[in-house]
């Protein structure tokens, strides 16, 4: 049997967002959000999370100790920029500790400048549907490089701006909880203009820095392959959700059906690298009921190993997706990828069966530099509060008592020898789904 090995100098860690870990994150829009009842499972609140922002340097020991050589954090915008153009030097000095924390430990750190939360004088100045709001985001990028190019190398300016649109404006069910599809594609031209905006200040000033933007890539597929309908439905997600911003940045303009909402433009390949978040697949069907959301309803079919969330353990769609980026011809870091699983029944095959297709996909030729699992601690995770556990290490919200389990056993063994155990068995090539369209395309 020949071994899974990974190229030398392989990014192997976990990526985690301030306000899910850290605590205390009490001058953003979600905070507020968290306050009304109904709106997160249990009740739950991100406070006290892991209680990250105090115990950094204890989890990273115990990352490091778990062979991880990277991690990937995001950095609290509310804390850093509490009230507009003044910036504190407490959350910047915490901030650079942070950072300098994961060096001494030798972990290559990847930070995100804007994952989900906004300051709250944010969204009183009218949010991501306000063309300023871009302009604030650059400022904010600008100066916090300033502080801190020194010690990261990779930046994430923008996580996930289709689903900051889509559970924000289309499914209501995140702050600011509209259903408005036109706001939502507003949201993502002021967030691609934010990207544009600070690219070009950050690469200005510190044009050593490596920038990118963490794209949710999810497989469309219909859910009945005779069905024209359901491929037009399937077709249409794939278009809006995977690939406009991913054309938009490789053009330095809006593509159709952005340019119906805004105008904004920038410097066309405005990434040095592409982020990757895959998760799952959905199957699409069409119904007239679903007017709002491109006539797609999303249907569940059985057989399939699914997460506590319902998704669908679907490796080979990471294989699809990346074998679909190469098209972009850039560095490809996988900066999420995970599954919420309480009893640690799903998760060692989830790693085994997507690292695989990674390591599949890297064979074809696909530059793949990096594998940040989501998520090495249980934390708050937005509506579903800390009811979904994601954690390869489970971390109880009440004693912080944090417990390593199987999977991170199995993932620290990856890491530590770059390469899929011996023992394991690698994922089949499917037979059909890998010759089908990937979520992007080169028109
Ligand atoms: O927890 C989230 C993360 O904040 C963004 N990507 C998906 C994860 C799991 O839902």
């Amino acid at each position: 049997m020949s071994t899974a090995r990974f190229p030398e100098g392989f990014l192997w860690g976990t990526a985690t967002a301030a306000h899910q870990v850290e605590g205390g994150n009490h001058a953003n829009d979600w905070w507020a959000w968290e306050q009304v009842p109904g709106r997160i499972k249990n009740g739950d609140r991100s406070d006290p999370a892991c209680e990250h922002y105090e115990r950094f340097a204890s989890d990273f020991d115990l990352l490091r100790s778990l062979h991880q050589n990277a991690h990937r954090l995001s950095l609290e915008w509310s804390r850093i920029e509490p009230v507009p153009g003044e910036f504190s030097a407490t959350a910047l000095t915490h901030y650079r500790d942070v950072l300098q924390a994961l060096r001494d430990r030798g972990m290559e750190p990847l930070v995100t400048l804007h994952h989900f939360t906004n300051p709250t004088w944010i969204v009183a100045a009218g949010g991501w549907e306000a063309a300023e709001t871009a302009e604030y985001f650059a400022r904010f990028a600008e100066r916090v490089t300033d502080e801190l190019a020194g010690l990261a190398k990779f930046w994430i300016t923008i996580n996930e701006p289709t689903v900051v649109a889509y559970q924000g404006y289309v499914h209501g069910d995140w702050p600011p909880g509209k259903r408005d599809f036109g706001a939502a594609l507003r949201v993502v031209v002021t967030l691609l203009r934010g990207h544009w905006l600070a690219y070009e200040r950050m690469k200005r000033r510190h044009p050593e820095l490596q920038i990118g933007l963490a794209h949710h890539l999810r497989i469309f597929d219909p859910a009945r392959w005779f069905a024209p309908q359901d491929r037009a439905v399937a077709t249409a997600f794939n278009r809006v959700f995977n690939q406009t911003v991913l054309r938009s940045l490789r053009k330095g303009r809006l593509v159709f059906p952005l340019t119906r909402n805004g105008i904004a433009s920038g410097p066309p390949q405005s990434q040095d690298f592409i982020g990757l978040n895959y998760y799952t697949r959905e199957l699409v069907k069409f119904n007239h009921r679903y007017g709002a959301e491109l006539f797609g309803q999303r249907v569940l079919v059985e057989p399939a190993l699914r997460s506590d969330l319902t998704w669908e353990l679907y490796p080979e769609g990471l294989y699809r997706t990346l074998m679909a980026l190469r098209a972009e011809q850039l560095p490809i870091y996988v900066t999420e990828n995970g599954i919420a699983d309480r009893d640690d029944a799903l998760r060692p095959e989830f790693l085994l069966t997507h690292i695989g297709a990674m390591h599949r996909a890297i064979q074809a030729g696909v530059p793949v530099r990096g594998y940040l699992h989501w998520t090495c601690f249980d934390n708050f995770e937005w509506a579903e509060g800390y009811s979904a556990k994601f954690g390869l290490i489970a971390c109880d919200p009440v004693t912080q008592e944090r417990r390593v389990r199987p999977s991170g056993r199995l993932y620290a063994e990856i890491c530590g020898t770059n390469q899929l155990p011996a023992t394991a068995e690698l994922p089949p090539k499917a037979a059909q789904p890998s010759e089908r369209a990937g979520p992007t395309d080169r028109r």
